[in-house]
């Protein structure tokens, strides 16, 4: 594990690499505790370089066992190989030399998933960020691009599968029970996109022919006997690379795409080259086994890994401070392909959410960055939503403000301009510059500053005049590091809304910049006057979310209303009834503080009962439109001194009102909503169920019995079903028979697949109340149950810590306490593991006094633990700061 040093790395103290490697021939001896690594690298004097420098490798946890120059082992005096480190003290006055460097590492013991490890008998590797460096020494990083060539050996009846980047060039018998394969990537790549994988795997076997002709054979490998689960993902696979040659322009261009799928793996997926490693989570998904939830994930992810091939790969980044460059643009790229397979209103709206309950909280609390971070102790912590969400966020602006055309001139250029090289923002910006002849100055800031702006807007109407005047102002709130901010570009799209949901125009406006129907705030006050309009509309502001900022619109009272029912655009609409709810809820968290019972408004009570049965609209949105802020929303708005008690009663409340209130078109809707049509992962049959799950929630609220929820887990016949009734028993009426009988009766089904136990898991650690704490506890000993698998880890901790207000944060302080102790054993396995489930607390200042002292103490317990490793370490210091 790295120890905290204290170092601290700063985008300005960039220099380019003294030496380049232009090939890299690597040789793995494969063994389960000690493998031999044999790294040829050719090797140059960059043209300009200090002459006299020594060359410094990078290492992590390495035993070097071998090394020469050009052919000639070094002598003691010529190196100096630490753990961390391998320093050559002299190189060569030649411009080109060879260096042999071996060195022996041990797969099994490798817990903390980055490098060459094992997952259930699987090599695997991880490199992004810096894991390349724990296999062998190198210039572990993304501006060092070199061509690699692997050779891989092994044992062959544990290992018949051996794979590596690039195209497949030979393979052979080694005899001794063991063989090799040799493969050779021809594109030169960075050390973080190297990946081998060797193992006993079955595998589902496809193609592709891009746009040119090049055939493509495609791979997905998975657990053998999970063949069939793998046909959504390669289906959404082929799906990606004909999208991203009609969206983009982009074909794929190696003869092989291969996608493992592992059970032990840090985050979602990875790109390396030709040979992207999946967590299991994302790969495998059948109507048994996956929610409609999981359909669209793996989708997205297939999508996002594949798409980096050109964002992240072809094109990489010059430093880790540059992150954002790959990982903004492919979420954006991501998005929009998921918006063109399915609802494009509903994708929106959805991605609205996340970024809310994950980007807001972070942006706004003591772990806010910008989207491309100055400064950093440990790269693996700013994998974050600022940086993939908000970054992705940022290119839609980039869009929205220049156009879809020029967009995609500018995308054009980029790909044209940088191919093969390893580039920064500023490369990225420019192209859109260049392209639109714009100065993008301004926008750019959107990079540079944290922090969530505030955007507050009032409208008036002169009946007389015929004008309507809309005055708009930006508040940029302080972030650590950074207490004054400059003026940002906010572009607004906008409509105004007449009396029968049309949108109206006018004869003029003045005083600021509009186009497009979109205005461009750019000062910290405008004040727009529109003339030609007669009456007073109802202003939609902020359509589709253009920006991602907190907007506090006054207008007349009934204007929200309706804006429910009448908006054109579908994210305004859902924004109106998000912010009436949040109100009705934020007014009985006051309520319930001061021990008074809330009371909530008749016509909000109606709403849902009108949307419900609006024909018109999509399902999906029906459904996104009546579910109700969850508690972690709500905090959010409040702010500070929360009582998740009273939060958790004000929602229940409003629930039970709703359902009670409409209960008579709920029923008939859900009744119609029950067919037995075969399953389909579609979006629009998706749809069909998130609406009619959602009715049963608010049903079982109203009738306060499991019968309802009971008998629609017995009749359920896929996953999406089976889990939404299995949650509406073991939340609303957990500890019941029903809940109980269902919970045995899902863990008898699915006790032998992990990734179903998770979602077990994930239903009893979100059971509202205190008892939660001892149920999580008791979790921990369940056979399945395993902390050195992130998945495991993340389902009933990580769902305890951030998806269950009443039962984490425990009037008594003891679900902090447990959480420090937990997060500081798994510091030890897998720091990167632990200090990303260590952000549970980062919102712990806007807690009631006695919470937040508990909340303290328990981030002062990890800060004072010997084990100390950078990832925690770096986390912990910045949330107490
Ligand atoms: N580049 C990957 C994310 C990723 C980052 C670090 C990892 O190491 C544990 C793994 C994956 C992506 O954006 O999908
Ligand atoms: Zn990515």
């Amino acid at each position: 594990m790295t120890a905290d040093t204290g170092t601290i790395f700063r985008l300005e103290d960039y220099r380019p690499s003294d030496f380049l490697i232009g090939e890299t021939r690597l040789t793995f001896r494969l063994d389960p505790t000690a493998t031999t690594v044999i790294a040829e690298l050719d090797m140059e004097r960059r043209a300009g370089a200090v002459l006299d420098a020594p060359l410094v490798l990078d290492g992590d946890e390495l035993t070097l066992t071998g090394l020469s120059l050009d052919g000639q082992a070094l002598g003691d005096d010529a190196y100096e190989a630490t753990p961390e480190r391998l320093t050559i003290r002299s190189v060569p006055a030649s411009a080109r030399f060879r260096l042999t460097i071996e060195t022996k590492v041990n797969p099994a013991a490798n817990k903390a998933l980055m490098g060459l490890y094992r997952s259930n008998g699987v090599y695997c590797t991880q490199c992004e960020a810096e894991g390349f460096r724990r296999i062998t020494y190198f210039l572990d990083r993304p501006d060092v691009l070199s061509v690699y060539t692997v050779r891989i050996e092994a044992d062959r009846a544990t290992c018949p599968l051996l794979l590596s980047n690039g195209d497949p060039v030979e393979a052979g018998d080694l005899g001794d029970g063991r063989h090799f394969a040799v493969w050779h990537d021809p594109h030169p790549k960075p050390s973080y996109l190297f990946a081998l994988v060797a193992g006993d795997l079955g595998v589902v076997e496809d193609s592709f022919t891009t746009a040119s002709g090049r055939q493509v054979k495609l791979g997905i490998y998975v657990e053998h006997g999970k063949e069939d689960r793998a046909g959504y993902a390669m289906d959404a696979l082929k799906r990606s690379m004909a999208w991203d040659e009609t969206a983009f322009g982009r074909e794929y261009d190696l003869d092989v795409f291969n996608i493992v799928a592992v059970s032990d793996f840090n985050m979602g997926a990875m790109e390396n080259k030709g040979l992207n490693i999946f967590n299991d989570k994302y790969v495998l998904a059948d109507e048994e086994t996956a929610t409609d939830a999981d359909y669209a994930n793996i989708e997205a992810i297939i999508a996002h890994e594949y798409f980096h091939n050109w964002t992240g790969n072809r094109i990489t980044c010059r430093d880790w401070f540059q992150l954002c460059l790959k990982e903004g643009l492919t979420v954006f790229r991501d998005h929009e392909f998921s918006a063109d397979q399915r609802s494009r209103a509903v994708k929106r709206i959805t991605e609205v959410r996340n970024l809310r309950s994950l980007q807001f909280p972070e942006d706004q609390g003591p772990l806010a960055h910008p989207v491309r971070p100055r400064r950093y102790k440990e790269i693996n912590n700013f994998y974050t939503a600022t940086v993939y969400e908000k970054g992705s966020e940022v290119v839609r602006m980039l869009r929205t403000i220049l156009g879809d055309e020029t967009f995609r001139k500018a995308m054009d250029l980029y790909f044209e301009r940088h191919d093969g090289q390893a580039v920064t923002i500023e490369d990225f910006i420019a192209c859109f510059a260049d392209v639109s002849g714009e100065d993008l100055s301004q926008f750019a800031l959107w990079y540079h500053q944290a922090g969530t702006p505030n955007v507050t807007a009032s409208v008036s109407h002169d009946a007389q005049k015929a004008e309507l005047v809309l005055e708009l102002e930006q508040q940029l709130p302080p972030t650590p590091s950074e207490s004054r901010k400059k003026l940002m570009h906010i572009p607004l799209s906008f409509g105004l809304v007449g009396p029968e949901g049309e949108d109206l125009g006018w004869s003029a406006v003045e005083g600021a910049a509009v186009a497009d129907g979109v205005i461009h705030l750019k000062k910290r006050k405008q004040t727009l006057r529109f003339s030609g309009v007669p009456h007073l509309p109802a202003v939609s502001l902020n359509r589709g979310f253009s920006a991602p900022v907190n907007l506090t619109l006054a207008q007349k009272p009934d204007a929200l209303l309706h804006l429910a029912l009448h908006d054109g655009d579908p994210f305004c609409r859902w924004q109106a009834l998000v912010t009436m709810f949040t109100q009705a809820l934020i007014d009985g968290h006051r309520s319930l503080l001061a021990d008074a019972e809330p009371t909530f408004d008749e016509a909000l009570l109606d709403l849902p009962g009108r949307i419900a049965a609006d024909a018109g609209l999509e399902e999906a949105f029906r459904a996104l439109a009546l579910t109700l802020p969850s508690e972690t929303d709500i905090a959010r708005e409040i702010g500070s001194d929360i009582e998740p008690y009273c939060i958790y009663g004000a929602r229940a409340r409003l629930a039970r009102a709703i359902g009670t209130r409409n209960r008579d078109r709920f029923e008939a809707l859900h009744q119609s909503l029950t067919t037995q049509e075969a399953f389909s992962p579609d979006a629009a049959s998706a749809g069909r169920r998130a609406l009619r799950n959602l009715l049963l929630d608010y049903l079982a609220a109203a009738e306060r019995t499991p019968a309802r929820a009971a008998g629609a887990f017995a009749r359920s016949t896929n996953m999406t079903d089976r889990f939404a009734a299995l949650s509406v028993l073991a939340h609303r009426f957990g500890g019941s028979p029903e809940a109980v009988d269902a919970l045995e009766a899902f863990e008898r089904r699915y006790a032998g697949d992990a990734l179903v136990m998770d979602k077990w898991f994930a239903v009893q650690a979100m059971m509202p109340g205190a008892a939660a704490l001892d149920t999580v506890k008791a979790l921990m000993g369940h056979a399945a149950f395993d902390l050195s698998n992130p998945n495991r880890v993340r389902s009933l901790i990580g769902t305890y810590a951030n998806a269950n207000q009443t039962g984490f944060h425990r009037a008594d302080g003891a679900g902090y306490a447990f959480f420090a102790e937990t997060v500081l054993e798994i510091e030890r396995k897998n720091p990167q593991l632990a200090a990303r489930l260590a952000t549970a607390l980062r919102s712990w200042r806007s807690l009631e006094p006695n919470r937040r002292a508990a909340a303290q103490s328990a981030l002062e317990a990890m800060a004072a633990s010997q084990t100390n490793s950078r990832d925690l370490a770096d986390i912990v210091q910045r949330t107490l700061a």
